[in-house]
This record gives C-alpha cells, sequence and structure tokens, in this order.
C-alpha cells in the first residue's frame, strides 16, 4: 500500500465542469481511502468565467506559484462563448498550462466500454481500444500571425502552423515508445501532406525518421480526412494515431463519438519529465446548453481521476476507479442522458464511488 501523499491542484472551470468535479473528487477519495493513497484536494476558482467578470482576466497573475507546485491539475472544463469569447477562455487559461508547463502529450483513450453501445453497428467491447496522442505545445495552435487594416477593404489575418523539430519529435517519440509496450505494436500517424505543402511533409518526414528508431512497431500513415472515414469505418484498426495538436483534438473527440458518447471520454495533458505538473480532465467541454441541469455524465472526469492516479504511480488506485466505471456501466442502470438513461449527474458518481474496490 502507498504511504505517499499527494497535492492535487482541482479546478472546476466553467459550465458542467462544476458539476462533474465533485463525482470525479467523490470516486478519487473512495479509490485513495481503500488503496491507502493520500490526497490532499486545493480548490482554486480561476480559469473560469466567474473569475473573468471579477478580475477581467481568467487567471491571477501568480497562477504559475498558485499551482505549478502541486503535483498534478484536475481540471473541469472552459468556455463560456455566451460571455466571453472562446478563444479568450481558452488561451488565457487551459493553453497557458500546456505551455508555460511544457504537457506537450495530450494523451486521450478511446475505448468501447462493457455496456455502452457503440453508434457503429456490429462493434463489441474490445473492437474498439486505442490512444490518441495528441501534439499539445505548438502545430495549428499557433500564436504567430495577426490582422492587419482591420475593417477596412484590405484587412487581412494570417496564423502559421509552428513545427519545431524538438516538438514534433518529442510527441512522436512518445507515441511510438506507447505503441511499442502495447501487443498490436501498432501505430498510425495523421498527415494532411498532399495539401499542406511544408509542415505536413516535415512530419511525415520526423515520422520516417522515428520510425527506424523503433523496427518493431508496424506504422503506417492517412490523410486526415480517410483517416476520420476510417475511425468510423474500421476502428478496430488503430492502436495508437499519433497527430498534430489540431488533428488530434478532432481525432480525439471522433473517437469517443464512436464509442457512444463524448462524456466517458478522459484526457491526461502531461509533462512526462515530472518538471511541471500535468493536467488531465475530460475531453468534453463546459456544455452550456445542459450546464445547471444536474445531467452531465461525470464519467469522463472520473475517468480523468483514475488517469492522475496512474500517472502519479498509483497503479492500483487508479485501475480500481476505471473497473469501477467498467462495472457501473455493464449493469446499464445509472446511466445518464447521453447514454439514453435518466440517471443524474450525482447518482452516477455515487454508483461509480460504491463500485470502487
Ligand atoms: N475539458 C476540456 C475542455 O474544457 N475543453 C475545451 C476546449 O475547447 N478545448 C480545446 C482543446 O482542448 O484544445
Amino acid at each position: 500500500m502507498s504511504k505517499k501523499q499527494y497535492r492535487i491542484a482541482v479546478i472546476p472551470g466553467d459550465g458542467i465542469g462544476k458539476e462533474v468535479m465533485p463525482e470525479g473528487l467523490r470516486v478519487l477519495e473512495a479509490a485513495a481511502k481503500k488503496h491507502g493513497v493520500a490526497l490532499h484536494f486545493d480548490h482554486f476558482d480561476f480559469s473560469s468565467w466567474d473569475y473573468y467578470e471579477k478580475h477581467g482576466q481568467m487567471m491571477p497573475d501568480d497562477w504559475k506559484e498558485k499551482i505549478g507546485k502541486h503535483d498534478a491539475i484536475y481540471f473541469g472544463a472552459v468556455g463560456w462563448p455566451a460571455k466571453i469569447p472562446d478563444h479568450v477562455s481558452l488561451w488565457g487559461s487551459l493553453i497557458k498550462f500546456r505551455r508555460e508547463f511544457d504537457q506537450y502529450v495530450n494523451l486521450r483513450p478511446v475505448r468501447l466500454m462493457p455496456g455502452v453501445p457503440s453508434p457503429l453497428a456490429g462493434r463489441k467491447p474490445g473492437d474498439i481500444d486505442f490512444w490518441v496522442v495528441r501534439e499539445n505545445t505548438e502545430g495549428e495552435y499557433s500564436s504567430v500571425g495577426g490582422r492587419m487594416f482591420p475593417d477596412t477593404d484590405r484587412e487581412f489575418v494570417t496564423q502559421q502552423t509552428v513545427m519545431t523539430r524538438t516538438g514534433v519529435d518529442r510527441i512522436l517519440k512518445f507515441a511510438f515508445e506507447l505503441a511499442q509496450s502495447r501487443p498490436k505494436k501498432h501505430l498510425t500517424s495523421a498527415t494532411k501532406s498532399n495539401g499542406i505543402s511544408i509542415t505536413m511533409p516535415y512530419w511525415d518526414e520526423r515520422v520516417e525518421a522515428m520510425a527506424k528508431k523503433y523496427p518493431g512497431v508496424k506504422w503506417d500513415k492517412y490523410h486526415i480526412d480517410i483517416l476520420t472515414a476510417n475511425f468510423v469505418l474500421h476502428p478496430d484498426w488503430f492502436d495508437v494515431v499519433v497527430g498534430s495538436n489540431l488533428f488530434g483534438d478532432i481525432l480525439s473527440d471522433l473517437g469517443p463519438a464512436c464509442t457512444g458518447t463524448i462524456g466517458i471520454a478522459p484526457s491526461g495533458n502531461i509533462n512526462p519529465e515530472g518538471d511541471f505538473p500535468s493536467v488531465f480532465e475530460p475531453v468534453h467541454g463546459s456544455a452550456p446548453d445542459i450546464a445547471g441541469q444536474g445531467i452531465a455524465n461525470p464519467i469522463g472526469a472520473i475517468w480523468s481521476g483514475a488517469m492522475m492516479l496512474e500517472h502519479l504511480g498509483e497503479k492500483e488506485a487508479g485501475k480500481s476507479i476505471v473497473e469501477a466505471i467498467e462495472r457501473t456501466l455493464a449493469e446499464r442502470t445509472l446511466r445518464t442522458k447521453d447514454l439514453g438513461g435518466n440517471a443524474d449527474t450525482t447518482a452516477c458518481g455515487k454508483a461509480v464511488a460504491e463500485m470502487v474496490d
């Protein structure tokens, strides 16, 4: 049994982030108790519209001092587009974490869980089980660009994709290592080097160079357009899928949609070297359309908590949460609206917490 103590910064953010996080914490507490892990939670109200309304910015100037020494950050969701433009909230919080804490890996499992019907005909658990590895600090999410001659006929905007050799190689290395550790040892790269004629051929070139270091890994590549079609038509083809920031973002929403709901999908924004805390958050956003109704699926947040424990080295505790999720879903009794049920967020969180072994 672990004797380590962990300090976790908890940031619910906006919308349903505020509703799913208490359930994530409930389940983390249950797993921590069962497995003798000491978790200490510090709560922060920034990265939200409420904070922005009071302070005119998403986070305090000393946000790095406030959360940079924690062992991990547990995050809900960001964005409240009716009040603040999405790019302002995202660049003012989540993207700051990813860049300043060098969380260059965005790791997102895609798994069809027992008891959850896939919208893809005839698929059963085991048929869909892969990882999306998204580059998380550069690429299309770049701050290089600008707007000139605003509000005139000459107005133009530009934003450049940035790929550095360090940035591309380190995400590819992570993805190849992950593929090498899995039974299928198969890596798929997302590209678009027929249309995007400078950065994407460079990406392909670096994939080829990295593949030479992993002769045991079978690899292939697809243009992003046919790759999205193949996610839907042949999700069983995939094992580890690596993509640039934008492609990875799109694929990691599409993947969970193929497994029944994006509501259960977790993610980790990871700094593999451990120089900075990593952020764990559900893939879903703040969902203003259902916020405040208590109907959001908390499983994406709960599973993200499991990923956080595994990242901290608490493998047994993390596994116990994933198994509790599997059992709850398999029982088909307590499911939220996105899964065709009528359980509320709290009931679903309590059911998972009770299942933790
Ligand atoms: N919990 C995930 C979240 O809040 N996502 C909001 C969003 O728009 N994210 C874009 C991104 O991950 O790049």
